[in-house]
C-alpha cells in the first residue's frame, strides 16, 4: 500500500505558523524523506581521488603552510554528495591525506574520534601512540584509537604522506567530538608491537604488565601481505582473499566504529561484493585495479583512493593478468553491526 501523503502546502498558512512558533513539525510531509521506501537514499556518492592529483597540491601545502600553522597538514578527501565543507567521505568516514616533511613534528594530542593511518609514501616518519613509537612504512596500518595520545615525527630525508581514516563525521554528528593538546610524550620501552608478532600466539595475560584496551597499534604491511599470500595459496578457490585487522586480544575489529581490511585480488580476478548496508573505501596499495559502483567505473593506480555508498554491489577487478593487486579497505561494518542495522542483500 502506498498512498500519496499530505504535503506541507496543503496545510493553511496560519496553522503552519502556529506549529513553527511552538517548535512543532508535522511528520507526514517529511515521512517519506526520513523513511524512504525499500532502501536508503545515501548522500554518499561513488568518488575517486587519484593520488596523482592530490600529491602536488599536498606538497604545495608544505610550502604554503608551515606545520606550526597547521598542526596536521591534511587535504581532506571530501565527498561532493555530502557537501565538500562537511569533510565526509561517507556518513561515518573521514579521509585525509597528510604530509609531514623531514624534521617536522605534528604535536601531541588526543581526541574522541578513532583514527588510523595507512602509510602511502616515504620512509623515516613515526607515530608515537600511547607511548609506543610506531615506524611508518608503505602499507603499514597504525591505530590511534579514541582517547590515546598521539604525535607524528619525521627523522628521514624525503616527504612522508599517509592516509588518515577517522570516524569523525559520526562522532561529530553525535556532538561528542573534541580534542586535547599536550606536550611531547615519552617513549615507553617494551610497549611495542612485537609482542603480537605471530598469529595465534598471545602474551599470557597474567604475566602482562598492562592490559590495554588496544594492545596492538601497528600492523606492518609485510605481515598483512604475507598473510594474504598464504591465504590465497592455501585456498585456491577462495573468492574473497581478505583479512580483517583485529584486536588480537579479543578477535573483534581493531577499532569500535570502522572496520579495516587487507585484500588481495588474484591475477586477472574479478570480484563482486554483494550490496551491504555499510559504505566502503578502497585504497590501492600495489598493482592495478578497477572499481565499479553502479554506472561508475574507476581505474585505480597505486595510492589512489575511492569510496562507494552502502546498499549497492561493488565489482573489483585486477587489471593485471600476471600479478596480484593489494588493497586497503575500510568500512562502517562494526558500527552497523553494533547498531543492529547491518544487512547484506543478495
Ligand atoms: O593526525 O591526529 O586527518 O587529529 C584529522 C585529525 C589527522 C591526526 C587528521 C587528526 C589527525
Amino acid at each position: 500500500m502506498s498512498t500519496e501523503l499530505g504535503r506541507l502546502e496543503d496545510l493553511p498558512a496560519d496553522y503552519r505558523e502556529a506549529l513553527t512558533e511552538r517548535n512543532l513539525v508535522p511528520l507526514w510531509p517529511n515521512l517519506r524523506g526520513v523513511l524512504p521506501p525499500g532502501k536508503p537514499r545515501p548522500r554518499t556518492r561513488a568518488t575517486h581521488w587519484p593520488y596523482a592529483s592530490i600529491k602536488p597540491l599536498l606538497l604545495q601545502a608544505g610550502e604554503l603552510t608551515p606545520i606550526e600553522k597547521a598542526e596536521r597538514r591534511v587535504l581532506v578527501l571530501a565527498n561532493p554528495g555530502h557537501g565538500l565543507d562537511n569533510m565526509q567521505a561517507s556518513a561515518a568516514m573521514y579521509l585525509g591525506m597528510q604530509l609531514l616533511l623531514p624534521g617536522e613534528w605534528a604535536p601531541s594530542h588526543r581526541h574522541t574520534p578513532n583514527a588510523v593511518r595507512m602509510v602511502v609514501e616515504g620512509e623515516g616518519a613515526w607515530s608515537l601512540v600511547d607511548g609506543e613509537k610506531c615506524p611508518m612504512s608503505r602499507g603499514d596500518l597504525i591505530l590511534t584509537p579514541t582517547g590515546l595520545w598521539h604525535e607524528h615525527g619525521h627523522d628521514g630525508t624525503e616527504p612522508v604522506i599517509w592516509l588518515d581514516v577517522l570516524d569523525l563525521p559520526l562522532v561529530y554528528y553525535m556532538e561528542a567530538s573534541y580534542h586535547v593538546n599536550s606536550d611531547r610524550q615519552t617513549v615507553i620501552a617494551g610497549h611495542g608491537e612485537n609482542r603480537h608478532a605471530r598469529g595465534g600466539l598471545l602474551p599470557t595475560l597474567v604475566f602482562e604488565r598492562s592490559n590495554r584496551a588496544y594492545p596492538m597499534l601497528r600492523y606492518p604491511w609485510a605481515d598483512a601481505r604475507a598473510a594474504l599470500e598464504s591465504l590465497a595459496a592455501d585456498q585456491p578457490d577462495l573468492e574473497a582473499v581478505q583479512m580483517t585487522y583485529v584486536n588480537p586480544q579479543t578477535g573483534a575489529h581493531a577499532e569500535n566504529i570502522l572496520g579495516f581490511y587487507a585484500m588481495m585480488l588474484r591475477p586477472g580476478q574479478t570480484l563482486t561484493l554483494p550490496a551491504r548496508s555499510p559504505a566502503m573505501i578502497f585504497h590501492l596499495i600495489e598493482g592495478g585495479a578497477t572499481v565499479q559502483v553502479e554506472q561508475q567505473r574507476f581505474g585505480l593506480a597505486e595510492a589512489d583512493t575511492c569510496c562507494a555508498p552502502g546498499y549497492v554491489p561493488v565489482t573489483l577487478a585486477n587489471t593485471s593478468a600476471c600479478a596480484p593487486a593489494f588493497l586497503f579497505v575500510a568500512d562502517e561494518t562494526p558500527l552497523h553491526q553494533k547498531l543492529g542495522v547491518y544487512e547484506t542483500r543478495a
